[in-house]
């Protein structure tokens, strides 16, 4: 054969090739159509895929950046094309119009959110490009690690829960999907056994995994995290729907930094008529406040954006949504274990990653709107609290700031939390920094809006000795004077002291106070000085309980 004819050969073969296996034309394109466009309720655009102004032709070529990597455009235009050509209830992110008839309690009931809407709205339903402009513009590098997509659920809609599956596997570039896995957290509803896996095996890539018992989110996220084989998991709640290109710019700064963990916009699904918006405000991040409520905080000037499409850092990630590399997910020892059907163990990931190494933050190109349900359907077991899932966090991982929960949460200073040995070790292993520096340096931001209020920290009278009964006094009331035992004595000058707000030890009958030594080993007593450290004494813990009850007199 002759080199020029060679040549041509090759090139046909290329292209047909090309047209075989390209995800966005060839014959990979119609099967998945096939597939997944099989909802029963699918609205199909009027007669093929007319061209949409602007979606075609889009394409932007794949560029070497000044570090050497690869960027391509991830989007998926004949998807998009395909998107925008929907119509029916619900497409395009729409509010479905409700009747008063629809809005019976009945259909919250189950779910907390309308099941009858859901229920009507396809499987495949279009959303809304509600992304800011320059996210269509970016490219992300042409190898990205592969994830697994990990959705517990417990007692999940019909609807709700294959509208989530859908929409990643409509929205994501196959090869970047190693696999969905369902955990199902021992749901009873019939929907979630046969008929769930029945309707799966036409999804070659989705796994059905089952929890032997009721072991609430955490567990059952952990139990699909180690059977996850992707060299990234992203956890997804069951009620959310992935909207277009969402899950390369995720990725992207995970290859970037394997020890970042990234989370969308998380979007709002309306629980009443299923509209799809932005929250309220939009782009902000994530903190909480000193009762441990979830809270959102503008961005801070400070942080100097500007520009918007791009990542910035969140002090704490709302929970459900995020993916992270999975060797530094279980190098952070994973979830704690010990928490307990539902909360708290968004701020334990978030805590660690941050104190022990790593990074988060919230991408504004990736969004996934979620069901802000109007109440909690499911049942919690008896005996669990939410409460000692915040304590381990706090006793855990929140040093001396802990003191500022309990101010707010006194019930919570005596509850017992459980065995936090392990927790305590994880964060010694990784030689994690201080709470103190992760306010100082991560979520500076946070005590403008949420001020930690210092104790009213206070203990007074008499210091007892337990041992002896008997009590501490000063000898003399004189500076220099030695502290020593004698015999209580009530109104007695010599055993009064506070311990004040200054944190000092003050006796006021002298007006002096408890001044220390520490290359001699000693405590005197000493004019008070407000601003000698070497006065100053911290109680490793008070009771605000105690203290109230006493301050009021209760007793
Ligand atoms: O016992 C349970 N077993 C489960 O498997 C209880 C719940 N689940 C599943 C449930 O089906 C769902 O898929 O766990 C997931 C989360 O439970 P939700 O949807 O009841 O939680 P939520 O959306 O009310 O609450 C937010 O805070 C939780 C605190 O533990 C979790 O981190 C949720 O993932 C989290 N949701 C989000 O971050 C989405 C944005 C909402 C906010 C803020
Ligand atoms: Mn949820």
């Amino acid at each position: 054969m002759r080199r020029k004819e060679k040549r041509l050969l090759q090139f046909a073969g290329l292209l047909i090739a090309a047209l075989l296996f390209l995800p966005n034309v060839g014959l990979w394109s119609l099967y998945r159509d096939r597939v997944f466009d099989n909802s029963p309720d699918t609205v199909d655009g009027p007669g093929g895929i007319p061209p949409i102004q602007g979606l075609n032709h889009m394409r932007k070529v794949a560029q070497v950046g000044p570090d050497g990597v690869r960027r391509t455009d991830w989007h998926d235009y004949a998807a998009m094309r395909r998107d925008a050509t929907r119509i029916g209830n619900g497409e395009q992110g729409k509010p479905f119009p409700l009747t008063e008839t629809d809005q019976v309690d009945q259909a919250y009931r189950e779910n907390g959110f309308n099941i009858y809407v859901s229920d009507r709205i396809s499987l495949n339903r279009s959303l809304p490009d509600i992304r800011h402009e320059k996210c269509k513009q970016k490219l992300y590098a042409e190898k990205l690690p592969n994830t697994s997509i990990i959705i517990p659920f417990h007692n999940e809609g019909w609807s709700s829960l294959l509208r989530t599956v859908h929409s990643v596997l409509n929205r994501s570039p196959p090869q970047l999907i190693a696999e969905v896995i369902l955990v199902d957290d021992f749901s009873d509803k019939d929907h979630l056994k046969v008929a769930l896996e029945e309707y799966m095996t036409r999804m070659p890539k989705v796994r059905i995994l089952r929890t032997k018992k009721r072991e609430g989110l955490i567990r059952t996220r952990l139990l699909g995290a180690a059977a996850a084989k992707g060299e990234v998991i992203t956890f997804l709640d069951s009620h959310c729907e992935a909207n277009i290109n969402w899950l390369p710019p995720l990725l992207d700064r995970i290859a970037q930094n394997r020890k970042t963990i990234v989370c969308p916009m998380i979007d709002v699904i309306d629980h009443d008529n299923f509209g799809y918006d932005t929250q309220a405000g939009d782009a902000m991040r994530g903190a909480f406040d000193w009762e441990m409520y979830y809270k959102r905080i503008p961005i801070p000037p400070e942080m100097q954006r500007d520009n918007p499409s791009e990542p910035f850092e969140s002090p704490v990630m709302a929970g459900g949504l995020f993916a992270v590399d999975r060797k530094w997910f279980w190098e952070l020892g994973g979830y704690d274990t010990g928490l307990e059907i539902w909360g708290g163990e968004q701020y334990e990931i978030s805590f660690k990653v941050w104190m022990c190494g790593g990074r988060m933050e919230d991408i504004p190109c990736s969004r996934v709107g979620h069901i802000y349900r109007k109440y909690v359907p499911y049942k919690v077991p008896g005996g669990i609290s939410l409460a000692k899932n915040l304590k381990r966090v706090a006793e855990v991982w929140m040093d001396e700031y802990g003191e500022y929960v309990y101010q707010r949460r006194p019930e919570y200073r005596h509850l017992s939390a459980g065995d936090m040995t392990l927790q305590k070790e994880l964060r010694n292993r990784l030689n994690c920094k201080s709470f103190k520096w992760f306010m100082s340096e991560v979520a500076w931001d946070l005590p403008k809006h949420y001020p930690p209020v210092e104790p009213p920290a206070a203990a007074w009278g008499e210091i007892r000795n337990m041992g002896s009964g008997m009590c501490m006094e000063i000898k003399h009331f004189v500076s220099g004077s030695p502290i020593r035992l004698e015999n209580c004595v009530k109104g007695r000058g010599e055993v009064g002291w506070s311990h004040g707000q200054d944190k000092s030890l003050y006796h006021p009958v002298s007006n002096s106070c408890i001044d220390s030594s520490p290359s001699e080993r000693r405590v005197f007593m000493n004019s008070c000085d407000p601003s000698s450290l070497s006065q100053q004494w911290l109680f490793e813990r008070t009771n605000a309980t105690v203290l109230e009850h006493f301050n009021r007199g209760t007793n």
